[in-house]
């Protein structure tokens, strides 16, 4: 499998205006270069069923989010493990997990 590349810097840059309702962050352990967004939800029903379907592109892209759930709310965070931060993959996945939201 080819190794996924890095973001270039200027492709990162970009990202501020490409994903206007992401911003940067780390991965849990704070080691990768990361984008997250969070989503508040009418309730903790509506808020799995948002996760349910996030989890279904996680399969499509074979690329898989770290998240966390409490009650009503979701906080998803983007990074690629096999490039050591962001890719273009983490791209692919927020545009289609803005696409449902
Ligand atoms: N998800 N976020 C993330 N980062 C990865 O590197 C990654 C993944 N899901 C699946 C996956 N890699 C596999 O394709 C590789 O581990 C083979």
């Amino acid at each position: 499998m080819a190794k996924i590349e890095k973001l270039t810097d200027s492709e990162r840059a970009a990202l501020v205006d490409l994903l206007p309702a992401w911003s940067f962050a780390r991965t849990n352990a704070g080691q990768n270069d990361a984008i997250e967004r969070k989503f508040v939800f009418k309730d903790f029903s509506e808020a799995f069923a948002f996760m349910a379907r996030v989890a279904l592109l996680a399969e499509k892209h074979d690329h898989h989010p770290e998240w966390t759930n409490v009650y009503n709310r979701v906080a998803i965070t983007l990074s690629t493990h096999d490039a050591g931060g962001l890719s273009v993959r983490d791209i692919q996945l927020a545009e289609a997990i803005d696409m449902i939201a």
